[in-house]
């Protein structure tokens, strides 16, 4: 009786403990609890645009308000950096990099309900939207 109990504990403190390493993946934070401050589970264009406008600071690393393209890291291709900087000065400004963020947030909602979800995320357009967020 006592082994068949034990052997009952130990299933029991297996399972406890599979129940640990689920919660722990569980909790690995992912894009939309990245930047949802406000915690409905999507992330809206309010939302996006304010992890980009915190980035835009981290990135600009020599504090003159603009980014050029080494500041970006690899962030956007040449070719994006153009069409991200229309009046084509070699630097974008705030304004510039939120365009570009609202115009790819579009691009990552294609059911178009002013949100984008961890499956939207997941797309092309979700990841291109992500790595100008963080
Ligand atoms: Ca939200
Ligand atoms: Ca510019
Ligand atoms: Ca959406």
């Amino acid at each position: 009786m006592i082994s068949r109990r034990n052997a009952l504990l130990a299933a029991i403190a297996g399972l406890v403990g599979l129940g640990g390493a689920y919660s722990a993946f569980a909790k690995k934070p992912s894009l939309v609890a990245k930047f949802d401050t406000d915690n409905d589970g999507t992330v809206d264009l309010a939302e996006a645009k304010k992890a980009a406008s915190a980035l835009f600071e981290k990135l600009d690393t020599d504090k003159d308000g603009t980014l050029d393209i080494k500041e970006l890291h690899g962030r956007l291709s040449p070719k994006e950096f153009a069409t991200t900087d229309p009046d084509n000065d070699k630097t974008l400004t705030k304004d510039e990099y939120l365009a570009a963020v609202e115009k790819r947030f579009k691009a990552a909602d294609p059911d178009n309900d002013g949100t984008v979800s961890a499956a939207e995320f997941r797309t092309t357009a979700g990841q291109a939207l992500a790595r100008l967020l963080h």
